[in-house]
């Protein structure tokens, strides 16, 4: 990579980005990174071109259970430009490495190719060859022989009870069961949702390249040091050995954070071979080996009084994992939190079936969650004849209900009220079924959301040089979400610079550590980590300017000076003024840097950073201080159900949300509407459809798994009623990035119940189940 590739810039935009001064951080700045992508000029892993670079092609197990007998490869190794077929008979075994929470691996060894099958995708061969498209041709001469065992296909193969009981997840208090039996009013209800896909645009894959045992992997990559660490376990090398490339990447959604079977298989290939290796994923295996959102079911029985207050919510779910590993998708966490409730009881199950273990989707545990207390509060309100605005009103929780501990911030009133008076929520007809438009049933809705605000570790270098610019740089990436601009706005507003005199590198795991992009954190952390290291080294850029012998400064005896502009200044009104290039130059020094991180902030020894993933990418927890920290949201939605066909179609959107202070106004309201998009995808369309016979995803493609295009989405009005966070970062900003897919669902199903009398409790929301 170039060094002119390597450090990025504003393009020309004359754009809003030039804001010399005034709050630069909170300014609605387009995305730093967008003239590239429009020109083309930003490169994706998988568009790296190593000299000699072999094609890879996976092949995947077409049994869910059972095993591979034997696979015979005679036919695809003497294939034209064939170089080799790895099958579980000839694959090295690995070490294994610890899961991306740092535990140890249970076994020392890793095979990530067996013939033991767990589920259908699972892969079982991989075919190398001088080009992809005679890899893709040999891969189909493998005479594969399976035998085939009795699958378990999903929740509905398991009784209720079934599973394991993921202790964790517990939440108990008061005498739940009770309060609910005696309660005047009861609803009990479950609900259910099917097995959801990420599905970003660029797909997984990598391009793995060794050099004695250094190892160079350019792939999309959510967390640089997380899959840096898992590549040197697997391989027995040193962390510092392995270099992840990762400038851009073409959406993530919880899909990129840790590394999977294909890369362990990619990275071994290339080490066979001796040739760098480029392994992608097709759409079909990104849906078969990529987990995304387990499937889920969960019942709430709430107890209340006949005036709509809580007694009791008595919470049970079950959510899917894979055979042989475990992923927990929490369903009771926005139970637990959102309503002040004197009695609450609420577990949850996992339950073992043949899918590949399934992963984070965009608010893993918060999105399912939601869909189930907010159709359960609605569910009452109608029962009770209230208003379902007012209902949650009624039980707003005035501190966390379950730790008691005071919220940081929590303008979710406030969004209830700003959201009800842009959507004008007042004019609702309160009956279902009594808004239309002619042959449209109309619906309105409304649904609360909350995503917790994580920490992480974050470590940023910020350089200074002589022509006046900045250059911060950080192993952090962006995925889309915006990283570099509001990284560019920190470092700007410190110094006083235009955005088009700050550069910023990301995405190469040689550069300053940075935790996990997930859980919407790294906004936080990073701008944190920046302003600290920027604010340092304007520090230090002053206190040469008084010390240095060849400071213009010193005659001065001032005992401060200003940084403005991208100048210094004495306080004095006739005193010099002089551009931090010039001074620069005039003190002869080409560059001045500070590396700064926020380990100290979250409690750890920079030392055991590596070492330690659990606090890298989990601490501390949202409620581990004095205050219970989250982000806010409230959802208002207007559906329109065609009466004879049942097609739902949602016609508007008003969402108001609290994430604290925000560092760039266009691109928080940005995430939330995506966040809204995907929520009415999987209200409306994403279901992965499993095949109860053979446990085989049967629309493992973008044809058949529908997502939302701009046809199905209305004008979304986003507004922030958020107030600065102290608690939360330095800047006083709390996460955006997953909030405004949570609630979405909920309030589509309220609107369509609102609409047409029938309550949807399994997603997605189909035509069939409402005529
Ligand atoms: N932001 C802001 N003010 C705040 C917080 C955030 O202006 N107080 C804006 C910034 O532009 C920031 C963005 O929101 O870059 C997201 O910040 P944050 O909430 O900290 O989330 P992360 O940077 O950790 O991003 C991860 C988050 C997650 S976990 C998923 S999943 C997701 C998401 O971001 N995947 C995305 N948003 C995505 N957006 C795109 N385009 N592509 C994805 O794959
Ligand atoms: Mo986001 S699902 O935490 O990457």
């Amino acid at each position: 990579m170039s060094a002119a590739e390597a450090t990025r810039r504003y393009g020309d935009s004359s754009d809003s980005s030039s804001t010399a001064s005034g709050s630069v951080i909170g300014a609605s700045v387009t995305r730093f990174d967008g003239s590239a992508k429009i020109r083309g000029a930003a490169t994706y892993a998988l568009e790296h071109h190593p000299a000699n670079v072999a094609h890879a092609v996976l092949v995947p197990s077409t049994i869910a259970a059972g095993r591979v007998r034997s696979i015979g490869t005679a036919m695809a190794e003497t294939a034209p430009g064939v170089l080799k077929v790895l099958t579980p008979d000839n694959a090295p075994t690995l070490k294994a490495a610890s899961d991306w929470l740092g535990n140890p691996p249970a076994r020392p060894d890793y095979q990530p190719l067996t013939a033991e099958i767990a589920y259908a995708g699972q892969y079982i061969a991989l075919v190398i060859a001088e080009t992809f498209e005679q890899a893709t041709q040999a891969a189909h001469l493998l005479d594969i022989v399976y035998e085939e065992a009795e699958t378990v296909s999903g929740l509905r193969d398991v009784a209720q009870g079934g599973g394991f009981l993921a202790e964790p997840m517990t939440r108990e208090w008061g005498d739940a069961q009770a309060a609910f039996a005696s309660a005047p009013v009861q609803i009990e209800h479950e609900y259910e949702m099917p097995r959801e896909f990420q599905m970003p645009i660029e797909p997984n894959g990598l391009i793995a390249e060794w050099q004695g045992d250094k190892l160079t992997i350019w792939e999309p990559c959510q967390w640089l040091d997380g899959m840096a660490r898992t590549y040197s376990e697997w391989f027995g090398i040193p962390f510092e050995n392995v270099r992840i490339i990762s400038p851009y990447i073409g959406g993530g959604f919880g899909s990129k954070a840790f590394c999977g079977v294909h890369d362990a298989i990619g990275a071994m290939a290339a080490k066979m071979l001796g040739r760098p290796v480029k392994l992608a994923l097709t759409r079909p295996q990104i849906f078969s080996s990529i987990g995304g959102r387990a499937a889920t079911r969960q019942t709430i029985a709430i107890g209340a009084t006949e005036e709509g207050k809580l007694l009791s919510i008595v919470h049970s779910g079950a959510s899917e994992t894979s055979i042989n590993e475990t992923w927990v998708e929490p369903l009771g966490v926005v139970t637990a939190l959102m309503y002040a409730t004197p009695n609450l009881s609420s577990h949850q199950r996992v339950v073992r079936v043949n899918t590949v273990m399934p992963g984070a989707k965009r608010a893993p545990g918060e999105n399912p969650s939601a869909f189930g207390i907010e159709s359960a509060i609605d569910e009452l309100a109608y029962e009770i004849g209230m208003d379902p605005l007012e209902i949650r009103l009624r039980n707003y929780a005035e501190e966390d209900p379950h730790t008691r501990k005071p919220w940081s911030t929590r303008q979710l009133r406030e969004a209830f009220a700003a959201g009800a008076e842009a959507f004008g929520w007042s004019r609702r007809k309160p009956e279902p079924r009594s808004m239309r438009d002619g042959h449209h049933l109309i619906g309105w809705g409304v649904a609360a959301g909350t995503y917790p605000v994580r920490r992480a570790a974050g470590e940023a270098r910020v350089l200074l040089l002589a022509d006046g610019t900045v250059e911060v740089s950080s192993s952090t990436i962006d995925m889309g979400q915006g990283a570099y601009t509001v990284i560019a706005q920190t470092a700007a507003e410190v110094f006083g610079l235009p955005l088009d005199k700050v550069a910023v590198k990301l995405g190469d795991s040689t550069l300053p550590r940075a935790g996990v992009t997930g859980g919407s954190r790294m906004a936080g952390v990073m701008t944190s980590a920046v302003h600290k290291t920027a604010v340092a080294l304007r520090e230090q850029l002053v206190e040469l300017a008084l010390t240095d012998p060849a400071s213009p400064f010193r005659a001065l005896q001032a005992n401060t000076l200003t940084v403005a502009d991208g100048r210094i200044s004495s306080p004095l009104a006739d005193g010099p003024v002089i551009s931090i290039g010039s001074f620069l130059a005039a003190i002869g020094k080409t560059e001045i840097d500070a590396t700064r991180d926020t380990f100290a902030e979250i409690g750890i020894d920079p030392k055991d950073s590596y070492k330690n993933y659990t606090t890298i990418a989990m601490a501390p927890p949202p409620t581990a201080g004095d205050f219970s920290l989250h982000s806010w949201c409230a959802h208002f939605i207007e559906v329109r159900v065609d009466e004879d066909f049942g097609t739902v179609r949602v016609s508007r959107v008003v969402s108001a949300f609290d994430s604290g202070r925000l560092y760039n106004s266009r691109l928080a309201a940005s995430q939330i509407k995506g966040g809204i998009i995907m929520g009415i995808g999987q209200a409306l369309l994403e279901e992965g459809l499993v095949d109860g016979r053979h446990a085989r995803l049967m629309n493992a493609n973008l044809a058949d798994y529908l997502i939302p295009t701009n046809a199905d989405i209305p004008d979304i009005e986003v507004i922030s009623v958020g107030i600065p966070d102290p608690h939360a970062s330095a800047l006083g900003g709390k996460g955006v990035g997953e909030l405004g897919i949570v609630g979405v669902a909920p309030a589509i199903a309220n609107a369509v119940f609102h609409a047409t009398g029938k309550r949807i409790r399994d997603l997605p929301i189909t035509l069939d189940k409402l005529i």
